[in-house]
Protein backbone atom coordinates (compact mmCIF):
# COMPACT_ATOMS: atom_id res chain seq x y z
CA UNK A 1 0.00 0.00 0.00
CA UNK A 2 2.89 2.37 1.16
CA UNK A 3 4.79 1.57 -2.05
CA UNK A 4 1.93 2.14 -4.23
CA UNK A 5 1.23 5.69 -2.61
CA UNK A 6 4.71 6.58 -3.22
CA UNK A 7 4.42 5.04 -6.88
CA UNK A 8 1.20 7.00 -7.39
CA UNK A 9 2.83 10.49 -6.08
CA UNK A 10 6.03 9.59 -7.99
CA UNK A 11 3.94 9.44 -11.02
CA UNK A 12 1.57 12.32 -10.88
CA UNK A 13 3.88 14.90 -9.57
CA UNK A 14 2.04 17.89 -9.05
CA UNK A 15 -1.59 15.89 -10.72
CA UNK A 16 -4.68 17.54 -9.79
CA UNK A 17 -4.93 15.04 -6.67
CA UNK A 18 -1.30 14.57 -5.88
CA UNK A 19 0.34 15.30 -2.43
CA UNK A 20 0.91 19.16 -3.46
CA UNK A 21 -1.93 20.53 -5.31
CA UNK A 22 -2.69 23.44 -3.46
CA UNK A 23 -6.37 24.81 -2.58
CA UNK A 24 -6.24 28.46 -2.16
CA UNK A 25 -8.98 30.40 -0.31
CA UNK A 26 -7.57 33.33 -1.64
CA UNK A 27 -6.07 33.92 -5.25
CA UNK A 28 -4.82 37.94 -5.76
CA UNK A 29 -4.58 38.85 -8.87
CA UNK A 30 -1.92 41.68 -9.97
CA UNK A 31 -0.94 42.86 -13.03
CA UNK A 32 2.59 44.34 -12.79
CA UNK A 33 5.43 44.81 -11.11
CA UNK A 34 4.61 47.54 -8.56
CA UNK A 35 0.89 45.87 -7.94
CA UNK A 36 2.98 42.66 -6.95
CA UNK A 37 5.31 44.56 -4.74
CA UNK A 38 2.62 46.00 -3.04
CA UNK A 39 1.77 42.23 -1.27
CA UNK A 40 5.58 41.70 -0.40
CA UNK A 41 7.38 41.85 2.75
CA UNK A 42 4.07 42.82 4.62
CA UNK A 43 3.26 42.21 7.95
CA UNK A 44 -0.02 39.93 8.02
CA UNK A 45 1.38 36.91 5.88
CA UNK A 46 4.55 35.83 3.92
CA UNK A 47 3.09 34.89 0.18
CA UNK A 48 7.12 33.76 -0.66
CA UNK A 49 7.29 30.62 0.93
CA UNK A 50 6.29 28.76 -1.86
CA UNK A 51 7.03 29.30 -5.32
CA UNK A 52 5.37 27.44 -8.03
CA UNK A 53 6.17 27.31 -11.71
CA UNK A 54 3.23 27.66 -14.16
CA UNK A 55 3.63 26.55 -17.94
CA UNK A 56 1.95 29.36 -20.30
CA UNK A 57 2.71 32.38 -17.44
CA UNK A 58 4.82 35.39 -18.41
CA UNK A 59 8.03 35.04 -19.04
CA UNK A 60 8.56 38.06 -16.47
CA UNK A 61 6.21 36.67 -14.08
CA UNK A 62 6.76 33.01 -14.25
CA UNK A 63 5.86 31.73 -10.84
CA UNK A 64 2.40 31.65 -8.81
CA UNK A 65 3.36 32.79 -5.02
CA UNK A 66 1.71 31.39 -1.51
CA UNK A 67 1.79 31.37 2.06
CA UNK A 68 3.42 27.98 3.63
CA UNK A 69 0.07 26.58 4.34
CA UNK A 70 -1.12 27.85 0.56
CA UNK A 71 -4.36 29.63 2.18
CA UNK A 72 -3.08 32.91 -0.01
CA UNK A 73 -1.73 32.99 -3.28
CA UNK A 74 -0.76 35.26 -5.91
CA UNK A 75 0.13 35.74 -9.61
CA UNK A 76 1.17 38.52 -11.99
CA UNK A 77 -0.54 38.72 -15.02
CA UNK A 78 1.68 41.27 -17.19
CA UNK A 79 -0.21 43.78 -18.49
CA UNK A 80 -3.43 43.95 -20.82
CA UNK A 81 -5.70 41.77 -22.26
CA UNK A 82 -3.86 39.52 -23.49
CA UNK A 83 -0.84 38.72 -20.55
CA UNK A 84 -4.58 38.58 -18.29
CA UNK A 85 -6.41 36.28 -20.62
CA UNK A 86 -3.24 33.74 -21.38
CA UNK A 87 -2.14 33.71 -17.95
CA UNK A 88 -5.55 32.48 -15.89
CA UNK A 89 -6.13 30.70 -18.32
CA UNK A 90 -2.87 28.58 -17.77
CA UNK A 91 -3.86 28.73 -14.38
CA UNK A 92 -7.15 27.05 -14.54
CA UNK A 93 -5.55 24.22 -16.30
CA UNK A 94 -2.28 23.41 -14.18
CA UNK A 95 -2.54 20.56 -12.41
CA UNK A 96 -0.94 22.23 -9.54
CA UNK A 97 -4.05 23.90 -8.34
CA UNK A 98 -7.59 22.95 -6.75
CA UNK A 99 -9.19 26.31 -7.30
CA UNK A 100 -13.09 24.86 -6.97
CA UNK A 101 -13.37 26.80 -3.85
CA UNK A 102 -10.87 29.90 -4.18
CA UNK A 103 -11.53 33.73 -4.06
CA UNK A 104 -10.47 35.11 -6.63
CA UNK A 105 -9.46 38.77 -5.50
CA UNK A 106 -8.21 41.54 -8.46
CA UNK A 107 -6.29 43.89 -7.08
CA UNK A 108 -4.98 46.94 -9.27
CA UNK A 109 -4.67 50.30 -9.80
CA UNK A 110 -6.73 52.33 -12.38
CA UNK A 111 -7.36 55.39 -13.82
CA UNK A 112 -10.65 57.23 -12.33
CA UNK A 113 -13.48 59.38 -13.39
CA UNK A 114 -13.12 62.38 -11.46
CA UNK A 115 -17.28 62.45 -11.74
CA UNK A 116 -17.20 59.25 -9.13
CA UNK A 117 -14.01 59.03 -7.03
CA UNK A 118 -10.49 60.40 -6.53
CA UNK A 119 -6.88 59.19 -6.63
CA UNK A 120 -6.03 57.08 -3.64
CA UNK A 121 -9.84 55.53 -3.93
CA UNK A 122 -10.11 51.98 -3.39
CA UNK A 123 -13.01 50.77 -5.86
CA UNK A 124 -15.27 47.61 -6.03
CA UNK A 125 -16.92 46.71 -9.36
CA UNK A 126 -20.00 44.60 -10.42
CA UNK A 127 -19.88 45.29 -13.87
CA UNK A 128 -16.52 45.35 -16.12
CA UNK A 129 -17.16 46.77 -19.21
CA UNK A 130 -14.84 46.00 -22.54
CA UNK A 131 -14.78 49.80 -23.80
CA UNK A 132 -12.83 49.69 -26.47
CA UNK A 133 -14.35 46.50 -28.22
CA UNK A 134 -16.19 48.94 -31.03
CA UNK A 135 -15.14 50.24 -34.27
CA UNK A 136 -13.23 53.74 -34.61
CA UNK A 137 -12.07 56.23 -36.67
CA UNK A 138 -9.54 58.75 -36.18
CA UNK A 139 -9.95 61.92 -34.78
CA UNK A 140 -9.30 64.04 -37.87
CA UNK A 141 -11.85 61.67 -39.83
CA UNK A 142 -14.63 61.60 -37.53
CA UNK A 143 -18.01 62.01 -39.14
CA UNK A 144 -19.27 65.54 -38.40
CA UNK A 145 -22.14 64.01 -36.46
CA UNK A 146 -20.64 62.04 -34.77
CA UNK A 147 -19.72 62.88 -31.04
CA UNK A 148 -16.74 60.46 -30.74
CA UNK A 149 -14.77 58.04 -33.05
CA UNK A 150 -16.24 55.20 -31.24
CA UNK A 151 -19.32 53.33 -32.04
CA UNK A 152 -20.22 49.65 -30.98
CA UNK A 153 -19.51 46.85 -33.35
CA UNK A 154 -22.43 46.10 -36.41
CA UNK A 155 -24.15 49.61 -35.60
CA UNK A 156 -24.10 52.94 -37.33
CA UNK A 157 -23.24 55.23 -34.96
CA UNK A 158 -22.64 56.29 -31.54
CA UNK A 159 -25.51 55.65 -29.09
CA UNK A 160 -26.33 52.95 -30.67
CA UNK A 161 -26.45 48.97 -29.48
CA UNK A 162 -24.20 46.76 -31.35
CA UNK A 163 -25.66 44.57 -33.56
CA UNK A 164 -22.64 41.94 -33.16
CA UNK A 165 -21.64 40.71 -29.74
CA UNK A 166 -18.29 38.92 -29.10
CA UNK A 167 -19.69 37.49 -25.76
CA UNK A 168 -16.42 39.39 -23.55
CA UNK A 169 -17.93 43.14 -23.62
CA UNK A 170 -19.72 42.50 -20.77
CA UNK A 171 -18.93 40.66 -17.39
CA UNK A 172 -21.27 41.06 -14.14
CA UNK A 173 -20.29 39.53 -10.56
CA UNK A 174 -21.48 38.84 -7.14
CA UNK A 175 -22.81 41.84 -5.79
CA UNK A 176 -23.26 40.17 -2.69
CA UNK A 177 -19.55 39.25 -2.14
CA UNK A 178 -18.78 42.83 -3.53
CA UNK A 179 -20.85 44.38 -0.63
CA UNK A 180 -18.91 42.16 1.65
CA UNK A 181 -15.56 42.99 0.39
CA UNK A 182 -16.29 46.46 0.58
CA UNK A 183 -17.39 46.20 4.55
CA UNK A 184 -14.12 44.52 5.11
CA UNK A 185 -11.79 47.36 2.98
CA UNK A 186 -13.67 50.14 5.33
CA UNK A 187 -12.48 48.78 8.26
CA UNK A 188 -8.81 49.94 6.41
CA UNK A 189 -6.85 53.29 7.55
CA UNK A 190 -6.07 54.20 3.47
CA UNK A 191 -2.87 56.16 2.80
CA UNK A 192 -2.60 59.79 1.32
CA UNK A 193 0.11 62.11 0.85
CA UNK A 194 -0.02 65.68 0.64
CA UNK A 195 1.38 65.44 -3.62
CA UNK A 196 -1.83 63.63 -4.23
CA UNK A 197 -3.93 66.30 -2.27
CA UNK A 198 -2.75 68.53 -4.19
CA UNK A 199 -3.51 67.21 -7.46
CA UNK A 200 -7.20 66.73 -6.04
CA UNK A 201 -7.11 70.21 -5.41
CA UNK A 202 -6.32 70.99 -9.04
CA UNK A 203 -10.62 69.85 -9.70
CA UNK A 204 -12.21 72.37 -7.45
CA UNK A 205 -13.02 74.68 -10.27
CA UNK A 206 -14.37 71.82 -13.08
CA UNK A 207 -18.31 71.37 -12.74
CA UNK A 208 -19.33 68.19 -12.03
CA UNK A 209 -15.90 66.81 -10.16
CA UNK A 210 -16.84 67.68 -6.99
CA UNK A 211 -15.61 63.83 -6.30
CA UNK A 212 -12.58 64.53 -7.26
CA UNK A 213 -11.79 66.93 -4.50
CA UNK A 214 -12.22 64.47 -1.76
CA UNK A 215 -9.69 62.49 0.17
CA UNK A 216 -8.98 58.16 -0.48
CA UNK A 217 -12.22 56.53 0.31
CA UNK A 218 -14.23 53.12 -0.97
CA UNK A 219 -16.31 53.30 -3.40
CA UNK A 220 -18.95 51.00 -5.22
CA UNK A 221 -18.51 51.70 -8.75
CA UNK A 222 -17.68 49.84 -12.16
CA UNK A 223 -14.70 49.26 -14.29
CA UNK A 224 -13.97 49.43 -17.73
CA UNK A 225 -11.01 47.91 -19.62
CA UNK A 226 -9.35 48.80 -22.43
CA UNK A 227 -5.85 47.85 -24.39
CA UNK A 228 -5.52 51.86 -24.96
CA UNK A 229 -4.40 53.88 -23.01
CA UNK A 230 -6.22 56.91 -22.68
CA UNK A 231 -6.89 60.13 -21.38
CA UNK A 232 -9.05 63.60 -21.94
CA UNK A 233 -12.96 64.03 -21.04
CA UNK A 234 -13.97 62.93 -24.43
CA UNK A 235 -13.40 59.88 -24.70
CA UNK A 236 -13.79 59.68 -20.85
CA UNK A 237 -17.56 60.73 -21.95
CA UNK A 238 -17.52 58.72 -24.69
CA UNK A 239 -16.83 55.08 -22.49
CA UNK A 240 -19.42 56.44 -20.19
CA UNK A 241 -21.62 56.06 -22.98
CA UNK A 242 -20.43 52.73 -23.95
CA UNK A 243 -20.94 51.44 -20.45
CA UNK A 244 -24.11 52.65 -20.38
CA UNK A 245 -25.37 50.96 -23.63
CA UNK A 246 -23.86 47.70 -23.23
CA UNK A 247 -25.02 47.12 -19.74
CA UNK A 248 -28.60 48.82 -20.39
CA UNK A 249 -28.35 52.22 -17.90
CA UNK A 250 -27.14 49.53 -14.70
CA UNK A 251 -23.12 50.66 -14.50
CA UNK A 252 -21.12 53.32 -13.04
CA UNK A 253 -18.41 53.98 -14.82
CA UNK A 254 -15.41 54.95 -12.12
CA UNK A 255 -12.00 53.27 -13.53
CA UNK A 256 -10.22 52.18 -16.39
CA UNK A 257 -7.54 49.59 -16.80
CA UNK A 258 -6.54 47.22 -19.55
CA UNK A 259 -6.98 43.86 -17.72
CA UNK A 260 -9.66 42.91 -16.00
CA UNK A 261 -12.41 41.38 -18.65
CA UNK A 262 -10.04 39.38 -20.11
CA UNK A 263 -9.12 37.92 -16.57
CA UNK A 264 -12.93 37.78 -15.91
CA UNK A 265 -13.43 35.61 -20.01
CA UNK A 266 -10.71 33.29 -18.85
CA UNK A 267 -12.48 32.61 -15.45
CA UNK A 268 -16.13 32.28 -16.71
CA UNK A 269 -14.65 29.77 -19.48
CA UNK A 270 -13.14 28.02 -16.09
CA UNK A 271 -16.55 28.24 -14.21
CA UNK A 272 -18.12 26.42 -17.25
CA UNK A 273 -16.56 23.30 -16.41
CA UNK A 274 -16.25 24.00 -12.76
CA UNK A 275 -12.57 24.26 -12.11
CA UNK A 276 -13.91 27.71 -10.25
CA UNK A 277 -16.91 28.94 -9.25
CA UNK A 278 -17.75 32.53 -10.74
CA UNK A 279 -19.41 33.55 -7.97
CA UNK A 280 -16.17 34.15 -5.83
CA UNK A 281 -14.65 36.74 -7.79
CA UNK A 282 -13.83 40.42 -6.46
CA UNK A 283 -12.58 43.03 -8.45
CA UNK A 284 -10.98 46.13 -6.89
CA UNK A 285 -9.20 48.61 -8.18
CA UNK A 286 -7.86 51.81 -6.22
CA UNK A 287 -7.07 55.51 -8.37
CA UNK A 288 -3.92 55.79 -9.04
CA UNK A 289 -4.55 59.16 -11.77
CA UNK A 290 -7.35 60.81 -13.27
CA UNK A 291 -8.75 59.42 -16.77
CA UNK A 292 -9.59 63.08 -17.74
CA UNK A 293 -8.10 67.14 -17.44
CA UNK A 294 -9.46 69.55 -15.27
CA UNK A 295 -10.92 72.78 -16.54
CA UNK A 296 -7.66 74.63 -17.86
CA UNK A 297 -5.31 71.33 -18.46
CA UNK A 298 -4.98 69.58 -21.22
CA UNK A 299 -5.31 65.87 -22.39
CA UNK A 300 -2.01 65.30 -23.20
CA UNK A 301 -0.71 67.15 -19.71
CA UNK A 302 -3.22 64.84 -18.37
CA UNK A 303 -1.67 61.40 -19.38
CA UNK A 304 2.36 62.28 -19.26
CA UNK A 305 2.01 65.00 -16.16
CA UNK A 306 3.31 63.30 -12.54
CA UNK A 307 0.94 61.20 -11.16
CA UNK A 308 0.91 62.07 -7.76
CA UNK A 309 -2.03 59.31 -6.67
CA UNK A 310 0.26 56.30 -7.56
CA UNK A 311 2.02 55.82 -4.34
CA UNK A 312 -1.02 56.22 -2.14
CA UNK A 313 -3.04 53.88 -5.12
CA UNK A 314 -0.26 50.77 -4.52
CA UNK A 315 -0.17 51.45 -0.76
CA UNK A 316 -4.07 51.30 -1.01
CA UNK A 317 -3.98 48.12 -2.42
CA UNK A 318 -2.26 46.29 0.68
CA UNK A 319 -4.25 48.33 2.86
CA UNK A 320 -7.85 47.72 2.16
CA UNK A 321 -6.83 44.43 -0.11
CA UNK A 322 -5.49 42.45 3.25
CA UNK A 323 -8.53 43.74 5.16
CA UNK A 324 -10.99 41.76 2.79
CA UNK A 325 -7.96 38.17 2.47
CA UNK A 326 -7.76 38.47 6.42
CA UNK A 327 -11.71 38.61 6.47
CA UNK A 328 -12.70 35.78 4.03
CA UNK A 329 -9.93 33.47 5.81
CA UNK A 330 -10.59 34.51 9.34
CA UNK A 331 -14.22 33.61 8.52
CA UNK A 332 -13.99 30.73 6.25
CA UNK A 333 -15.62 27.92 8.23
CA UNK A 334 -18.91 30.49 9.31
CA UNK A 335 -19.42 32.14 5.73
CA UNK A 336 -17.19 31.96 3.19
CA UNK A 337 -16.17 27.96 2.71
CA UNK A 338 -19.75 27.26 1.46
CA UNK A 339 -19.90 30.16 -1.04
CA UNK A 340 -21.52 33.89 -0.80
CA UNK A 341 -24.95 33.53 -3.16
CA UNK A 342 -25.32 36.12 -5.56
CA UNK A 343 -28.80 37.59 -5.56
CA UNK A 344 -27.98 39.22 -8.93
CA UNK A 345 -27.47 37.67 -12.47
CA UNK A 346 -23.43 36.68 -12.62
CA UNK A 347 -21.69 36.22 -15.96
CA UNK A 348 -21.51 37.65 -19.47
CA UNK A 349 -23.41 39.06 -22.32
CA UNK A 350 -24.33 35.22 -23.83
CA UNK A 351 -26.34 33.50 -20.48
CA UNK A 352 -23.01 31.20 -20.74
CA UNK A 353 -23.37 30.23 -17.01
CA UNK A 354 -27.32 29.94 -16.97
CA UNK A 355 -30.25 32.63 -16.00
CA UNK A 356 -31.00 35.64 -17.94
CA UNK A 357 -28.71 38.66 -18.35
CA UNK A 358 -29.18 42.15 -17.09
CA UNK A 359 -27.69 43.70 -20.31
CA UNK A 360 -27.91 43.05 -23.58
CA UNK A 361 -30.30 41.06 -25.86
CA UNK A 362 -30.82 37.88 -23.70
CA UNK A 363 -29.15 35.00 -23.55
CA UNK A 364 -28.33 32.92 -26.37
CA UNK A 365 -28.31 29.75 -24.36
CA UNK A 366 -32.56 29.82 -23.23
CA UNK A 367 -31.27 30.58 -19.55
CA UNK A 368 -30.29 27.27 -19.16
CA UNK A 369 -26.49 27.81 -20.17
CA UNK A 370 -24.00 26.69 -22.26
CA UNK A 371 -23.13 23.18 -20.55
CA UNK A 372 -26.08 21.57 -19.12
C1 LIG B 1 -11.06 20.17 -4.85
O1 LIG B 1 -11.32 20.70 -3.57
C2 LIG B 1 -12.66 20.52 -3.16
C3 LIG B 1 -12.82 21.19 -1.80
O2 LIG B 1 -12.48 22.52 -1.88
C4 LIG B 1 -12.99 19.05 -3.06
O3 LIG B 1 -14.35 18.90 -2.71
C5 LIG B 1 -12.74 18.39 -4.40
O4 LIG B 1 -12.91 17.01 -4.27
C6 LIG B 1 -11.32 18.67 -4.86
N1 LIG B 1 -11.20 18.14 -6.21
C7 LIG B 1 -10.28 17.26 -6.53
C8 LIG B 1 -10.32 16.77 -7.93
O5 LIG B 1 -9.47 16.86 -5.73
C1 LIG C 1 10.26 32.73 -3.90
O1 LIG C 1 10.68 33.73 -4.83
C2 LIG C 1 11.08 34.93 -4.23
C3 LIG C 1 11.49 35.88 -5.31
O2 LIG C 1 10.49 36.03 -6.25
C4 LIG C 1 12.23 34.69 -3.28
O3 LIG C 1 12.55 35.89 -2.61
C5 LIG C 1 11.86 33.63 -2.26
O4 LIG C 1 12.96 33.31 -1.45
C6 LIG C 1 11.37 32.38 -2.96
N1 LIG C 1 10.90 31.42 -1.98
C7 LIG C 1 11.36 30.19 -1.92
C8 LIG C 1 10.73 29.31 -0.88
O5 LIG C 1 12.22 29.78 -2.65
C1 LIG D 1 1.38 57.38 3.03
O1 LIG D 1 2.54 56.70 2.68
C2 LIG D 1 3.68 57.55 2.58
C3 LIG D 1 4.81 56.72 2.05
O2 LIG D 1 5.04 55.60 2.86
C4 LIG D 1 3.97 58.15 3.96
O3 LIG D 1 5.04 59.05 3.86
C5 LIG D 1 2.73 58.89 4.44
O4 LIG D 1 2.94 59.35 5.75
C6 LIG D 1 1.52 57.98 4.41
N1 LIG D 1 0.35 58.77 4.74
C7 LIG D 1 -0.60 58.35 5.56
C8 LIG D 1 -1.75 59.27 5.76
O5 LIG D 1 -0.55 57.25 6.09
C1 LIG E 1 -10.14 78.24 -9.05
O1 LIG E 1 -10.79 79.51 -9.13
C2 LIG E 1 -10.29 80.46 -8.22
C3 LIG E 1 -11.19 81.70 -8.31
O2 LIG E 1 -11.37 82.04 -9.67
C4 LIG E 1 -8.82 80.73 -8.54
O3 LIG E 1 -8.29 81.64 -7.60
C5 LIG E 1 -8.05 79.42 -8.47
O4 LIG E 1 -6.71 79.64 -8.89
C6 LIG E 1 -8.66 78.38 -9.37
N1 LIG E 1 -7.99 77.12 -9.15
C7 LIG E 1 -7.63 76.30 -10.14
C8 LIG E 1 -6.95 75.02 -9.75
O5 LIG E 1 -7.81 76.56 -11.30
C1 LIG F 1 -22.81 60.66 -24.87
O1 LIG F 1 -24.19 60.45 -24.99
C2 LIG F 1 -24.94 61.66 -24.92
C3 LIG F 1 -26.40 61.25 -24.86
O2 LIG F 1 -26.72 60.40 -25.91
C4 LIG F 1 -24.60 62.50 -26.13
O3 LIG F 1 -25.30 63.74 -26.08
C5 LIG F 1 -23.11 62.81 -26.10
O4 LIG F 1 -22.74 63.51 -27.25
C6 LIG F 1 -22.30 61.52 -26.03
N1 LIG F 1 -20.91 61.84 -25.85
C7 LIG F 1 -19.91 61.28 -26.55
C8 LIG F 1 -18.54 61.82 -26.32
O5 LIG F 1 -20.09 60.37 -27.32
C1 LIG G 1 -31.10 46.17 -23.24
O1 LIG G 1 -31.39 47.17 -24.17
C2 LIG G 1 -31.62 46.68 -25.47
C3 LIG G 1 -31.78 47.87 -26.40
O2 LIG G 1 -32.72 48.74 -25.90
C4 LIG G 1 -32.83 45.78 -25.47
O3 LIG G 1 -33.03 45.24 -26.76
C5 LIG G 1 -32.60 44.65 -24.48
O4 LIG G 1 -33.77 43.86 -24.37
C6 LIG G 1 -32.26 45.20 -23.11
N1 LIG G 1 -31.91 44.10 -22.24
C7 LIG G 1 -32.42 43.93 -21.02
C8 LIG G 1 -31.92 42.74 -20.28
O5 LIG G 1 -33.25 44.68 -20.54
C1 LIG H 1 -16.06 43.65 -18.34
O1 LIG H 1 -16.19 43.20 -16.98
C2 LIG H 1 -16.98 44.08 -16.16
C3 LIG H 1 -16.99 43.51 -14.75
O2 LIG H 1 -15.79 43.67 -14.14
C4 LIG H 1 -18.40 44.16 -16.65
O3 LIG H 1 -19.12 45.06 -15.84
C5 LIG H 1 -18.36 44.63 -18.05
O4 LIG H 1 -19.64 44.60 -18.53
C6 LIG H 1 -17.42 43.77 -18.88
N1 LIG H 1 -17.35 44.35 -20.15
C7 LIG H 1 -17.45 43.66 -21.19
C8 LIG H 1 -17.45 44.44 -22.43
O5 LIG H 1 -17.53 42.47 -21.14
Amino acid sequence: MLLVQLLTSLLLGASFNGPTTINPKVFIITMFTSELGAWTDIPEFNLFEQNITVPGFSPLFPDVHCTGDGSVCLLTTGEAEINAASTISSLLLSPSFNLTSTYFFITGIAGVNPKIGSIGDVTFAKYAVQVALQYEFDARQIPADFPTGYFPQDSLAPGQVPGHWYGTEVFEVNDALRQLAFDYAETATLNDTLAAQLARNLYANSTGYEAATQGPKVVLCDTATSDVYWSGDLLGEAFENTTQIFTNGSSVFCTSQQEDNATLSALMRGALFRLVDFARIIVMRTASDFDRQYSGESPLANLLGSHPGYEPSVLNLHLAGVKVVQGIVGEWDDKFAAGIQPTNYIGDVFGSLGGEPDFGPGSIFGGTGAVA
